[in-house]
């Protein structure tokens, strides 16, 4: 249960209950804090690339989620973007962290409170640290005029949804806000074929780079064709983004790291099982799989995810790069 003190109630019904939803966001707006590169390059039309953050306090163990953070940035300057990760650092929502704040969320790991769309004002009301996911994240990115944002997988309708109505924000952020996500996919951790029919629901727009099939993170293929299939970053950039939905452009992992999917998916329904088992629901769940699946394969998942975040990462800074040209 969430609990708060006077101060932070005023600050959360501020931000929240007595006043307009126009008035709630112009106030989180103006607590907002840009890093300079990332405010100098939106405000001269250069490429930039949202980054979330729950990959990386829930996502990955440390030290290995700050080593993958910074050679993601690194790939995103690399190929002539701007990267920008967004969390919540004291109640502050920052976009674009430097290496200290970076290296502080990374070694918070999971006491970081995991922060999903519907958490931004309590996260931000007791003044906490708040790792974004994708749909957090999305409503940051959009705030500032991000046009694109690299991640690894997003979340989405979990198998069971029919008893649990266990259905990722993720999905319905994405309905809302026009920004292109570059992700491997969803994991089979997930009900696939029930994802992709509630991103329709949603008018989300959906394209496989380079394939027919939609992959499921670990693998390049999941049994579902994909709604469309893009061939280049330019292709896509060209799409422009002038509609009201996100889109979902999904890269299957590289082959050469795609090698173990029968093992993960093994380890994937194992871990599955012990969720049950031990009632782990809710925002835990998606948590509790992915470093359940990674002990169980004795790390394997863990370098597919790495390989793959960081292909993400290379074209999804083509697109920014691609989108920036357009006139
Ligand atoms: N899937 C992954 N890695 C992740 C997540 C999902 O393969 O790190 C994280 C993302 O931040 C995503 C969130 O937005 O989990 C979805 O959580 P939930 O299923 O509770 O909505
Ligand atoms: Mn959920």
């Amino acid at each position: 249960m969430a609990s708060y003190s006077s101060s932070s109630l005023s600050r959360l019904s501020t931000l929240q209950n007595h006043i307009s939803p126009l008035e709630a966001n112009n106030k989180l707006r103006s607590l907002v804090k840009i890093s300079p590169q990332v405010s100098d390059a939106i405000s001269n039309g250069r490429a930039v690339v949202a980054l979330e953050s729950t990959i990386i306090s829930h996502g990955m163990p440390y030290p290995q989620n700050l080593q993958t953070a910074k050679e993601v940035e690194s790939i995103v300057r690399e190929n002539g973007a701007v990267p920008a990760t967004i969390a919540i650092l004291n109640g502050v929502p920052c976009i674009g962290l430097n290496e200290e704040e970076l290296e502080r969320l990374a070694s918070l790991g999971k006491s970081v409170q995991k922060t999903a769309g519907r958490d931004i004002p309590h996260v931000v009301a007791t003044r906490a640290n708040g790792a974004t996911t994708v749909s957090a994240t999305l409503f940051f990115a959009s705030m500032v005029g991000i046009q694109v944002f690299v991640t690894g997988g997003i979340g989405g309708v979990h198998r069971h949804a029919n008893h649990t109505m266990d259905i990722s924000s993720d999905l319905t952020a994405l309905g809302r806000t026009p920004i292109a996500v570059i992700s491997a996919g969803v994991k089979s951790i997930l009900d696939i074929p029930k994802t992709l029919e509630y991103l329709e629901t949603q008018e989300v727009y959906v394209a496989a780079y380079k394939s027919d099939e939609f992959p499921a993170f670990f693998t390049e293929k999941s049994g579902c064709k994909a709604p469309s299939r893009v061939d280049s970053p330019e292709d896509y950039a060209n799409m422009k983004l002038n509609r009201k939905a996100g889109i979902l452009f999904a890269v299957p992992i590289p082959k050469q790291h795609s090698a173990a999917g029968n093992l993960i998916e093994s380890a994937t329904q194992r871990a599955l099982t012990e969720a049950r088992e031990q009632n782990v629901t809710g925002n835990a769940e998606t948590p509790f799989l992915l470093a359940r699946v990674n002990e169980l394969t004795g790390g394997t998942s863990l370098a597919a995810n790495i390989a793959l975040v960081k292909n993400n990462a290379l074209i999804g800074s083509q697109i920014a790069v691609a989108l920036s040209q357009l006139v």
